[in-house]
């Protein structure tokens, strides 16, 4: 059975990402630096979550989502944004005004823009907010979802862990978590850096969550891991990733972590992200 008939068509979304992905390298073209290669890195996570797991309500907390969603990694919020635009959310001006004092688009997402729910960026906060957010559904009896993307960087930071320690404590199942996991935090590949990190997996099964590991860019694994879930605990999909997916100069190469790129890199990445590349 294909994902279409389980409920998540992966042949449009990769369509989908494939636009966005050119469409990021396009609003780089507007300033001389952008997180180009962590909005790659993340992207299918953040159309699966929209695409397929949000539940749309006109009555929505956010923006017609009656669910959440949390982009802990803010830096890669170009992912969201681009998503936030297709939605008609954010509308095309806000997105050609990213970046300059007119606009309301920062490089890290800011709440009370529309369809931002928290501010983010300093690495390491989103999964207390979503937490908390959880914690507060349940005691409402709000039947929602909080959805977290987080990175291999805010798996570094003790807060990240605090707040994955309580949600068990809590039995938060309403609680669903992506850990964009490229192997790098920053500059360096984290398996040479810091090789106690891994494997990331039996770290959170131990601290009381239910977690798979999959591709991902995977869009069919993730949603299947997602519909095959208990729902009894809070979940986690450890998605393994390459930053800067999709434009080959790009893949594993730390410079891309912020950077635009110039003109000839920037036709060449759009001939990589051609139809056929699909
Ligand atoms: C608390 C904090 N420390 C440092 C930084 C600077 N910083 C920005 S991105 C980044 C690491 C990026 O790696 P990761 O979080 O794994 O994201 P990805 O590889 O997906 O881009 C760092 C250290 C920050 N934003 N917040």
């Amino acid at each position: 059975m294909t994902s279409v008939e389980k409920g998540f068509d992966t042949v449009t979304a990769r369509r989908r990402c494939l636009q966005y992905r050119r469409r990021i390298l396009e609003i780089s073209q507007q300033v001389t630096a952008l997180h180009v290669a962590p909005a790659f890195s993340c992207l299918e996570m953040v159309d699966l979550i929209y695409h397929g797991l949000m539940r749309p309500s006109p009555k929505g907390l956010t923006c017609g989502f009656q669910d959440s969603f949390l982009m802990s990694k803010g830096h890669g919020c170009l992912s969201q944004y681009v998503l936030l635009e297709e939605l008609g959310i954010l509308d095309k001006k806000d997105l050609q005004d990213y970046c300059t004092p007119v606009g309301q688009l920062g490089a890290h997402p800011d709440f009370g823009v529309p369809g931002i729910e928290a501010s983010t960026g300093s690495l390491g906060h989103g999964m207390g907010i979503a937490t908390g957010m959880a914690y507060a559904d349940r005691i409402k009896k709000d039947d929602r979802h909080v959805f977290v993307v987080l990175s291999d960087g805010e798996l570094q930071e003790g807060s990240t862990w605090e707040a994955i320690m309580m949600a068990a404590n809590l039995n938060l199942h309403n609680l669903v978590a992506f850990v964009d996991l490229n192997d790098f935090g920053g500059l360096a590949r984290m398996s040479e850096g810091h090789p106690a990190f891994y494997p990331v997996l039996d770290k959170i099964r131990a601290f009381g969550w239910e977690a798979i590991e999959v591709n991902g860019h995977d869009a069919g694994a993730m949603y299947e891991g997602f519909m095959g879930r208990s729902r009894k605990l809070p979940f986690m999909i450890v998605g393994k990733t390459v930053k800067g997916k999709g434009v080959s100069f790009m893949e594993h190469v730390p410079i891309w972590h912020y950077r635009s790129p110039n003109k000839e890199e920037y036709a060449k990445a759009l001939m990589e992200l051609g139809e056929d590349s699909l």
